[in-house]
C-alpha cells in the first residue's frame, strides 16, 4: 500500500528540516487545515441547509455577502485566535485588520491575510470556489499589539502562501519557500493527503483564461494578446483555447497544472484591476513563481510591489513562463505606442 503523508505529517518533516524552528509556523498551519476541513463541511451541503443566499449584510467591497461568505471568515478568524501563532488578519470580508489582543495571541510570531472564500457568487450555482491566504512574519515586537505595518510587507517578504479548492475535491495548495506542494482531503480519514508533490507549471500551455466581456474596456496591448491566442496557427492548427470560471483559485489551479495564463488587467473603468494585492495576487504569485511560472501586475513583479493599504487593487497577469513572456511582449509594444 502506498504511504499517504497527511499535511500534519508533511509540515513536520518540513519543520524539521529548519534548524531554528520553534513549531509555530507549524502551528499556524495546522489550524488552517482544521478551519478549511469545517469551511469545506459547509460548502459541501450549502444546497442542503439554509446557508445559501444572501447574509443581508455587505462586505467592504460593497459585495452582497453570501452566508457562507460569514462563515467562511469567521472560522478562519476562530481557528487563527485559536493557534496562539497569529496576532492580527487581514480579510476581504473585513474593512479593518482584525487584531487579537489576548495574551494567547498577544506573542504571535505571524499576521495572516485572507480571501475567506473567494468566487463566492459561484456559490448557488454549484461551481468551484476557494480560500486563498498569506502569512507573513510580523514586523511589530513579539507581545505588543499588531498594527497595519505588519501587513504591508511586499510580496517578497511573505513566509507562506496557498488556496483551498472547494471543488470536484477538495485541495489544499501551499508553498513555504521551498517549493509547491498539494493535499487532497480525504473524507473517510478526515486529513488532507498529499497528493500533488511539488508541483511545477509548465513553461508553456494552450489555455488563457480572461472576462472576453470587458474586450472593449481592455488596454490595446491585452486585446491585440487576445486576438493573437485567437489566430488559427498555420503549423499547429488553432494552439490555443479560452477557459475562464470566474473563480480565481478553480481558473489559476487548473492553469497551474495544465499549463495556461491568466489575466485580470486593469480596465477604462478599473484602472488599478480588480484583483487584491495582499490576499489573492501575492499568495497566488507566490506560488506561482515556486512553480516555475510568474506574476506581474503587467509591468511589475507582483512581488515586488509595496502594499499601501490592505485592500488595495492591482492589474493580475500570472501563469506559465513563455504566455507570460509573450504576453509582455504584446503589452510593452502595444501600451506604449
Ligand atoms: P469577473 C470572484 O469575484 C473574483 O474575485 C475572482 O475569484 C475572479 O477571478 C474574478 O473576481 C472574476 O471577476 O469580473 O470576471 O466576474
Amino acid at each position: 500500500m502506498n504511504k499517504v503523508t497527511t499535511l500534519n505529517q508533511f509540515i513536520i518533516e518540513q519543520q524539521i528540516r529548519v534548524p531554528q524552528a520553534t513549531g509555530g509556523f507549524s502551528g499556524l498551519l495546522h489550524h488552517v487545515g482544521i478551519a478549511a476541513k469545517k469551511v469545506n463541511r459547509e460548502v459541501n451541503k450549502a444546497g442542503l441547509v439554509d446557508i445559501l443566499g444572501r447574509a443581508g449584510v455587505e462586505n467592504i467591497q460593497g459585495e452582497e455577502q453570501q452566508k457562507l461568505d460569514v462563515y467562511a471568515n469567521e472560522t478562519f478568524i476562530a481557528e487563527l485566535k485559536a493557534s496562539g501563532e497569529c496576532c492580527a488578519v487581514a480579510s476581504e470580508e473585513n474593512q479593518d485588520i482584525v487584531i487579537f489582543d489576548e495574551d494567547l495571541s498577544r506573542d504571535g510570531k505571524y499576521v495572516f491575510c485572507m480571501d475567506p472564500l473567494d468566487g463566492s457568487s459561484n456559490i448557488d450555482v454549484n461551481v468551484s470556489i476557494g480560500t486563498i491566504f498569506s502569512i507573513y512574519r510580523r514586523k511589530s515586537p513579539i507581545g505588543e499589539v499588531a498594527n497595519l505595518d505588519d501587513f504591508l510587507q511586499k510580496g517578497s517578504q511573505l513566509v507562506a502562501a496557498g488556496y483551498v479548492i472547494y471543488g470536484s475535491s477538495t485541495m489544499l495548495v501551499y508553498t513555504a519557500g521551498n517549493g509547491v506542494n498539494g493535499f487532497t482531503l480525504d473524507p473517510s480519514i478526515g486529513e488532507f493527503c498529499l497528493s500533488h508533490p511539488n508541483i511545477k507549471t509548465p513553461a508553456s500551455g494552450t489555455i488563457y483564461s480572461i472576462n472576453e466581456g470587458n474586450y472593449e474596456k481592455f488596454p490595446v496591448g491585452v486585446k491585440k494578446y487576445i486576438k493573437y491566442c485567437q489566430e488559427t496557427d498555420k503549423k499547429s492548427g488553432r494552439p490555443y483555447t479560452s477557459r475562464y470560471i470566474g473563480s480565481l483559485v478553480a481558473d489559476f489551479h487548473r492553469n497551474l497544472l495544465k499549463g495556461g495564463i491568466f489575466v485580470y488587467p486593469e480596465t477604462k473603468s478599473h484602472p488599478t484591476g480588480k484583483l487584491r494585492l495582499l490576499y489573492e495576487c501575492n499568495p497566488i504569485a507566490f506560488i506561482a513563481e515556486q512553480a516555475g511560472g510568474l506574476a506581474t501586475d503587467g509591468e511589475r513583479r507582483i512581488l515586488d510591489i509595496m502594499p499601501e493599504s490592505i485592500h488595495q487593487r492591482v492589474p493580475f497577469y500570472t501563469g506559465s513562463r513563455d504566455m507570460m513572456k509573450k504576453i509582455t511582449e504584446f503589452l510593452q509594444f502595444f501600451n506604449n505606442i
